[in-house]
């Protein structure tokens, strides 16, 4: 599906980074490398939602939509803000700050300013808002998963949340290496773990590695026992030059997962420096993941031309491929194909400039008086190929 190959190498010389000054997060190294074409620049970058027609009418599997009602409400009614969902889940991101000072989280240029419903946010608040959303959509659709923050230990974030917990780990955060940085705090991360479960014999929780410009729609508790063997997964598209996309690695959370995915994660790591330091500002690990996954004799790439899930083994490790058409939702910014929204994805990945539609989607279910996540699916398939301010 094409809304997922959003990756076009040309445009890794965009030179969006510099739009960052003080505070990078993962979500916005990608946003350079998921313009998809150079011309799009130029058009014109709303302050607003702007709606068009809601793509794939008539398809039997696409969710069907009369401007913002969903006419299959296959999500959530409303928050299950009571249900187990999310338990014994992690969710893991890298996010970072640069010169941090209290300041820089309340000094606010006017020129950078941008509102979204009664709100308004320069670039520092802007992340902060994303990192907050991403929580909410966690409290309303896996309510008993926790968030674990990798950051660095020099910068202070903001947050104080339920169930949010900021996890420092030493390393090198500087933009030029945050990519770099992200697999290394995975890894770190996964033998921090392993050692606690050698000494507590604990419940096990499972992690799920993801950015935080995305919005989880349903629970994913469910593939740990859909498919019960795999050690870790990750997410893919039909796109022949970067066909997996890093930002969305679950991993089991037995000590066979944990250690297999580490010791997978280190080979995609080896990979990256040796091979993709060129790229290491953004796409080294899609590339770096997808050399170690092609590399593997027995690896078959026309699974990725298949949108069904399917599992393999990749060194010591079982690896379960979940298309991103699912799991790994982008709407379509501009032109090209598209075929509209599958009624069973579960998470919507709001790159580069769509994150101004990741705060309005929240803010839409937020203030709805029977809020319904397929409604809330329908602004965003019908809005999500306008290009937005953020
Ligand atoms: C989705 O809704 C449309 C319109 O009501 C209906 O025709 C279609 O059968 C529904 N699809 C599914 C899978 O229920
Ligand atoms: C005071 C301080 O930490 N300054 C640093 C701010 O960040 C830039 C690069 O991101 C460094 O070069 C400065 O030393």
């Amino acid at each position: 599906m094409r809304v997922c190959i959003g990756w076009r190498r040309l445009l890794l010389l965009l030179p969006v980074i510099f739009l960052f000054p003080h505070i990078i997060s993962v979500l916005q190294l990608h946003k350079d490398s998921t313009i998809e074409h150079q011309h799009q620049k130029l058009t014109k970058k709303f302050d607003h939602l702007v709606f068009g027609p809601a793509a794939g009418e008539g398809l039997h599997d696409r969710l069907q939509c009369q401007g913002t009602k969903a006419l299959n409400k296959t999500h959530f009614p409303s928050s299950p803000r009571n249900s187990n969902y999310g338990d014994g889940i992690s969710f893991v991101t890298v996010f970072t700050t640069y010169n941090s000072t209290a300041d820089s989280f309340i000094k606010s240029r006017s020129s950078e300013q941008v509102s979204v419903g009664k709100m308004s946010y320069n670039k520092v608040e802007r992340s902060m808002a994303v990192l907050n959303v991403f929580v909410n959509f966690l409290e309303v659709t896996m309510p008993r998963s926790n968030v674990l923050i990798l950051t660095d230990p020099a910068s202070t974030l903001p947050i104080q949340r339920n169930r949010v917990t900021l996890y420092p780990i030493k390393g090198e955060y500087s933009r030029d290496k945050l990519m770099l940085q992200r697999i290394r705090s995975y890894i770190v991360f996964l033998e921090q773990k392993l050692e606690e479960q050698s000494q507590l014999q604990g419940r096990i929780s499972h992690y799920i590695f993801t950015d935080s410009d995305v919005a989880v729609v349903d629970d994913l508790g469910q593939i740990f026992k859909d498919y019960p063997l795999f050690d870790l997964a990750l997410t893919f598209r039909n796109n022949k030059e970067q066909p997996l996309n890093s930002g969305f690695i679950a991993v089991r959370g037995s000590r066979s997962g944990i250690q297999r995915a580490k010791v997978f994660l280190q080979e995609v790591l080896e990979v990256y420096s040796s091979k993709y330091m060129k790229a290491s500002r953004m796409l080294g690990d899609q590339l770096a993941l997808a050399w170690v996954v092609k590399s593997h004799p027995s690896f078959n790439t026309k699974r990725f031309t298949r949108q069904q899930p399917f599992e393999e083994k990749i060194g010591g490790a079982s690896v379960l491929f979940l298309p991103c058409a699912t799991y790994n939702w982008t709407p379509p910014e501009g032109a090209g194909q598209f075929h509209g929204m599958p009624l069973d994805v579960k998470v919507v990945h709001f790159k580069g400039s769509r994150k101004r539609l990741m705060l309005e989607s929240w803010n839409f279910l937020n203030s709805s008086p029977s809020p319904h996540i397929s409604d809330m699916l329908c602004l965003i398939l019908s809005s999500g190929r306008t290009k937005y301010d953020f």
